[in-house]
C-alpha cells in the first residue's frame, strides 16, 4: 500500500491527501489551534472527542444571534421563515454529505447519544419481542451498548457480541454464526473511538441483508475521518454527532431507510411531530418531523452548515489521506519508544492511537502532557469492556484531525519520552 493509497470504509480509493504546505492555512482557520495551554503552544489531539471549531462556523452562530435568530416551522413572520429554510438547508446538506437518498430520511437529533436511542425506543417497540436478539461488537461505546440493553431488557430479547481477536478486530466466523432469524438488528460501529479500527461494515452489513437483518452504523467517528455513502454501504441507520466533524455540539442527526421509519413509531412525543391532536387521538407528522419533537437545536442545526461546508470544501478524501499520513508516522514513532505498547493494531485503522507504558498509569502521562500544552485523552474512552478485554485500566489515546502535523507528533513523542523519564 503506498501512502496515496488509502483504506475508505472497505474499499480503496486513491487520493491525494492535503499537502503539508496548505496545513498553516488550514489552521489558520482555528483560532483555537493559536492558543496557549500551561504557556506553551496547543497541541491539540483530543479529536476524537470533540473537534475544533474553524471561523466559519464561529461567525456563522455569531450572524445566526445577531441577526437571524427565531423559531422555525411556526412563524408567519421574515425572520421565522428564514430560520426554517436555513435549517431544512441543512437537512439538505447532510443528505447529500452521507449520501442519502432524501432528506426526509435525515432527522435532526442532539447527537450519536440520541440517535441511537431513537432507534433503540422505537425500532424495537415495534420489532423486538421476547426470545429476539439484538448483536452489537465487543468494540462499542457505551451509547451503543447501554441503549440496547434498555430494549432488550423491555422486551425480554437478549443482547448477543461479536467477539475481537487481540489486534482489536472482529472475528469475522463469530459474526456469521452470531446471524440467525431471531436477530432482529445488528448495532456496529463504523470506527472504534479506543481503537481506532475501521470494521468492515460493507461486507458485513451485505451478509446481514442476505439474512433480512437490519443494520445500524454508529458513525460517530467515522464521518470525520472517511466519506459516507449510506446508500453504497447500504446500512439502514446512521448515527452521528456534528461537533466530531467540526460542527456545534447539540446537534447531531440519524439516518435511517425511508421503509423502517415509516413503521417506526414516534420516539418523544410533543409540539411539531403531530398532524392533529384531540384528547382521544393524535395522528403524526410525515418524516422526518414526526421524529422531531418540541424546539430543536436551532443555532446548531443552521450553523453546522457552515462546518459541512468547510469539509467538503477540502474534500473528505484528501482529509482521509492526510490523517493517514500522520497516523502512520506516529505509530512509526510511538513504537520506538521502549516499553510502549500500542493497544489496537488491526490492519484498517483511522487516525486514533491508543497505548500504555508498562510501569506507568495512563492518567499521569496524561497530566505531563497537558503540562507540556498536549491535550490527549486518558481512561477508558467510554468502552469498559474494551479494558476489560485487554485487562487494563484505560489507554492514552492520542486522536488526530487534519488540523494536525508532523511537528505536533514530535512534540508528542518527545512528551512521552519525558513522561516515561518522570515515571519511571
Ligand atoms: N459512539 C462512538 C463510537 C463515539 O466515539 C462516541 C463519542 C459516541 C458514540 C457518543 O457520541 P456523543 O456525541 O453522542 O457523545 N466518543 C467520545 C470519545 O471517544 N471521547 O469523548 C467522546
Amino acid at each position: 500500500m503506498t501512502s496515496n493509497t488509502i483504506s475508505v470504509g472497505n474499499y480503496l480509493s486513491v487520493a491525494k491527501p492535503i499537502a503539508a504546505a496548505e496545513i498553516a492555512a488550514i489552521r489558520a482557520e482555528f483560532p483555537i489551534l493559536g492558543t496557549q495551554v500551561n504557556g506553551k503552544p496547543l497541541v491539540y489531539l483530543d479529536n476524537a472527542a470533540t473537534s475544533q471549531k474553524p471561523l466559519a462556523l464561529i461567525e456563522a452562530i455569531s450572524t445566526y444571534y445577531r441577526t437571524g435568530n427565531a423559531n422555525i416551522h411556526r412563524g408567519v413572520h421574515m425572520l421565522s421563515s428564514r430560520a426554517t429554510t436555513a435549517y431544512e438547508d441543512t437537512r439538505s446538506k447532510v443528505a447529500a454529505f452521507i449520501g442519502a437518498a432524501q432528506s426526509s430520511e435525515v432527522i435532526f437529533t442532539h447527537g450519536t447519544t440520541e440517535s441511537i436511542n431513537l432507534v433503540a425506543s422505537s425500532f424495537c417497540r415495534r420489532f423486538l419481542k421476547a426470545g429476539d436478539n439484538v448483536l452489537i461488537s465487543a468494540l462499542e461505546h457505551h451509547s451503543n451498548i447501554v441503549p440496547w440493553q434498555l430494549a432488550c431488557e423491555a422486551a425480554g430479547a437478549t443482547l448477543k457480541v461479536i467477539p475481537m481477536n487481540d489486534r482489536g478486530e472482529l472475528i469475522r466466523e463469530d459474526f456469521t454464526s452470531l446471524l440467525d432469524e431471531r436477530v432482529k438488528l445488528i448495532a456496529l460501529s463504523h470506527i472504534s473511538n479506543s481503537l481506532g479500527t475501521i470494521n468492515p461494515v460493507k461486507e458485513m452489513i451485505a451478509e446481514a441483508h442476505a439474512e433480512g437483518i437490519p443494520v445500524l452504523l454508529d458513525g460517530a467517528q467515522s464521518a470525520a475521518h472517511l466519506p459516507i455513502n449510506v446508500r453504497d454501504l447500504d446500512c439502514d441507520f446512521f448515527a452521528f454527532s456534528g461537533h466530531k466533524v467540526f460542527g456545534p455540539t447539540g446537534i447531531g442527526f440519524l439516518y435511517g431507510k425511508e421503509k423502517w421509519l415509516e413503521q417506526m413509531p414516534p420516539y418523544m412525543g410533543g409540539g411539531e411531530m403531530i398532524k392533529t391532536v384531540t384528547f382521544e387521538k393524535t395522528t403524526y407528522n410525515d418524516l422526518p418531523f414526526k421524529f422531531e419533537a418540541g424546539t430543536p437545536n436551532i443555532e446548531g442545526g443552521i450553523c453546522f452548515a457552515a462546518a459541512l461546508d468547510y469539509i467538503s470544501a477540502i474534500g473528505m478524501d484528501r482529509i482521509c489521506g492526510y490523517e493517514d499520513e500522520l497516523l502512520r508516522d506516529a505509530t512509526a514513532q510511538l513504537s520506538e519508544i521502549p516499553g510502549l505498547e500500542i493497544v489496537g493494531t488491526a490492519a484498517n485503522k483511522a487516525s486514533i492511537i491508543s497505548f500504555n507504558i508498562r510501569g506507568c498509569h495512563p492518567y499521569d502521562i496524561g497530566v505531563i502532557l497537558d503540562q507540556l500544552g498536549i491535550a490527549v485523552r486518558t481512561g477508558h474512552h467510554c468502552t469498559e469492556p474494551i479494558m476489560d478485554f485487554y485487562k487494563i485500566p484505560g489507554t492514552v489515546r492520542a486522536s488526530f484531525a487534519f488540523y494536525n502535523t508532523p511537528e505536533e507528533i514530535t512534540k508528542l513523542v518527545a512528551g512521552v519520552r519525558k513522561a516515561v523519564k518522570l515515571l519511571t
